[in-house]
């Protein structure tokens, strides 16, 4: 039975992650950063709870991962644990570095002391990206990595330490680079879980308005559960390798709204409220990945942009009436 480490089991990803490598056989150990309020820290982890190990660690504070990771002498490991959400990096950059660059490096030495024949998958991002596009207007590996927040610059500190430890030292490590990926369990303070949760209260009559930053960004969005099957492939792979995981198709947040409250039957201009609040002292305008290395190993998405967030509307339809 192979043995999988997640750090950051209880966010969206690990806890799909989670579900896969149980399906798969793996014996399963996640970290969770302690959390003053005990139920946010199993909300999305019901499916799993009683089959997966359970333990404190935080990626700030190293002596908690050199003993994960001493007792449970994992044979791969998912590096998922972040402050993950762009727009609050403004706020907070220094503590956003300390766990997405210093606590990758926390990780990275502590696995050369305990497991240096550990695999380890690094989750790094299209925000690293920035505006750097190449002239087919995708984004690829080879694209040049021009971050424009600070979660974005802490990803390529993270992405970068990832390589130079594999050359150095020899470790087994691959950085997936994955554009948005959404789901059910999407934190509703990232935009397609806010908008289709707000569309939906709306649409219940629990308020009426809804307030957004810039409407004219767009991402290249995939489902969750498409996308921790990608972190599995790529850690399967003979050598380590980087790679793009996108679905290559690309929409505006203003098409997320009018997609969204269509199927409402609503119009979302009767609704939206431009607040400066949401917007980002710099802005990443547009992201569309070329997945092309990855799907030659056999991955391709099975949900589009509109079966993803139908399946959304579907979901907090049913919770919101409950
Ligand atoms: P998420 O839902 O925000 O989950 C992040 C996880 O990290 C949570 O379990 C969180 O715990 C934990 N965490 C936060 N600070 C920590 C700390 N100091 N020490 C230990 N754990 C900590 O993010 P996600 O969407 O699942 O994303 C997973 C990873 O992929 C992240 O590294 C993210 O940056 C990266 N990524 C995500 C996307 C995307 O579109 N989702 C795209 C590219 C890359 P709490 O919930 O208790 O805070
Ligand atoms: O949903 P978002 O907050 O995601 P963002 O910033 O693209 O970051 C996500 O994807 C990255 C991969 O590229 C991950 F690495 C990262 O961890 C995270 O998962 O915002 C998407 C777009 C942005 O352009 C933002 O300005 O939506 C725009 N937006 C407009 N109004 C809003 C809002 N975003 C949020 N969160 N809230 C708004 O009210």
């Amino acid at each position: 039975m192979k043995k999988a480490l997640i750090t950051g089991i209880n966010g969206q990803d690990g806890s799909f992650l989670s579900e896969f490598l149980l399906e798969k056989g793996y014996e399963v150990c996640g970290t969770l950063k302690r959390n003053s309020v005990a139920e946010n820290q199993s909300d999305r982890l019901d499916s799993v709870y009683g089959k997966v190990k359970l333990v404190y660690a935080d990626m700030t504070d190293m002596s908690s991962l050199l003993f994960v990771l001493k007792d449970f002498q994992p044979d791969e490991i998912y590096n998922l644990a972040a402050q993950s959400h762009v727009r609050i990096s403004f706020d907070q950059p220094i503590y956003t570095s300390q766990v997405v660059a210093i606590g990758t490096l926390n990780l990275l030495q502590a696995i050369r002391i305990v497991c240096p024949e550990a695999k380890l998958y690094q989750a790094s991002s299209s925000e690293m990206f920035g505006n750097s596009i190449d002239s087919d207007g995708f984004q690829r590996e080879s694209t040049p990595l021009t971050p424009v927040s600070p979660y974005g610059c802490a990803k390529v500190f993270a992405h970068n330490i990832c390589k130079n430890y594999r050359e150095s030292y020899g470790l087994y490590i691959s950085n997936g680079i994955l554009f948005n990926h959404e789901s059910t369990r999407r934190g509703s303070n990232f935009v397609t879980g806010k908008v289709v949760k707000e569309a939906v209260r709306i649409k219940l009559g629990l308020t009426d308005q809804l307030e957004l930053g810039n409407l004219e960004a767009t991402r290249d969005w995939g489902h969750a559960k498409d996308y921790v099957k990608a972190m599995w492939l790529m850690l399967q792979q003979e050598e380590p390798i980087d790679m793009v995981c996108a679905t290559g198709v690309s929409n505006s947040v203003r098409y997320l709204c009018e997609y969204t409250f269509s199927k409402l039957d609503l119009d979302y201009k009767d609704y939206i409220v431009v607040d400066e609040r949401y917007l980002r002292p710099e802005e990443l305008n547009n992201l569309k990945g070329d997945a092309s290395k990855l799907r030659a190993l056999g991955w391709e998405p099975s949900y589009t942009f509109e079966t993803m967030i139908d399946e959304m509307i579907e979901f907090w339809l049913t919770k919101l009436k409950k």
